[in-house]
């Protein structure tokens, strides 16, 4: 096997690989979060943190679908100062943490970026993107004015690279991404959950307690790579792809419609942990095979010169 470095600087985050877990996916301790990185992982996300706990929503919170999951956790979370130790023990093994964090307001966004810099977090994920929860307590799928001024506030507050995950429930997702981008995000993760639901027929009545949810796996990856098509050619900043990564040959797709690393989330439900050392891997072979001498020669290629 060829040793071919993959290692990459995603807006000043260093990765051994382009791989991470999608926030939300195994990220609730640092048990196994150091799991998902002793697998191969480039680096971890956290689920996203607020200000406060939060026991999420009613069961059922999550059904699977045709081609992957549909989930309405509703935000479940420990606290951003509950979670602090879990960050800590993280770093103590030298593990790079991107930590995915949300807010009710501005200022709440400021305050939990304060708490898990100080937890020793190596970048933040703002998440402005989540399907399941009202305006109140996040700032669901916000508007670019929104995603600007968040990101600039954040911005004004840490010295870590901070990258803007977005939502795919948009018109256009490049005003989002060009918003981020203005407010001084490092990158963009795109895609959040797209929005959908299931319906239980001998009930008569949706299978989700909170009726819609964010569909995630296989049936997304069109929609996040058309999205990462979309973003990439709006912005100078880079990219993370996530929805739908199950195989090296999805990752090879997303770098070459322009992401710079990917995101692994419902696939780690599907075929294990194995998949971060499986996609890396694959990565690194197809390269290789194809006379490629660093991963950022293929990144953005399906885009022509
Ligand atoms: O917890 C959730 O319901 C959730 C979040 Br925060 C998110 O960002 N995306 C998603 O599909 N679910």
């Amino acid at each position: 096997m060829s040793q071919l470095s993959l290692a990459v600087d995603v807006g000043g985050l260093k990765l051994r690989n382009p791989t991470m877990n999608a926030a939300g996916v195994l990220g609730m301790s640092s048990s196994l979060l150091k799991r998902v990185y002793e697998s191969g992982a480039g680096a971890v996300l956290t689920k996203s943190l607020g200000p406060t706990p939060r026991s999420g929503h009613p069961n059922p919170t999550v059904v699977a679908v045709e081609g992957g999951f549909l989930n309405a956790m509703g935000l479940p979370n420990p606290g951003a100062i509950h979670f602090r130790d879990e960050i800590r023990k993280l770093k103590l093994s030298g593990i790079p943490v991107v930590a995915s964090f949300f807010g009710a307001s501005i200022e709440q966004f400021v305050e939990v970026a304060g708490v898990l810099a100080e937890a020793g977090a190596d970048a933040l994920e703002i998440n402005c993107s989540c399907p399941n929860v009202g305006k109140e307590r996040c700032l669901l799928e916000a508007d670019p004015d929104t995603v600007e001024a968040v990101t600039a506030a954040v911005k004004d507050a840490t010295d870590l690279p901070v990258f803007v995950k977005l939502t795919p429930n948009v018109t256009d997702i490049s005003e989002g991404a060009r918003a981020a981008e203005r407010g001084g995000a490092d990158a963009i993760t795109a895609i959040n959950t797209l929005r959908g639901m299931a319906v239980d027929v001998d009930a008569r009545r949706p299978v989700l307690a909170n009726v819609t949810g964010g569909l995630s796996g296989p049936a997304l990856k069109p929609v996040a790579l058309r999205c990462v098509w979309e973003v990439s050619e709006s912005v100078g900043i880079p990219v993370i792809g996530c929805g739908g990564v199950s195989d090296w040959r999805d990752a090879i797709e997303f770098l070459l419609c322009g992401a710079s690393a990917v995101q692994v989330g419902t696939a780690t439900a599907t075929y294990g942990l194995g998949v971060f050392h499986a996609v890396t891997e694959g990565i690194r072979n197809y390269l290789v095979e194809n006379g490629f001498g660093a991963m950022k020669d293929i990144v953005g290629l399906a885009h022509g010169a």
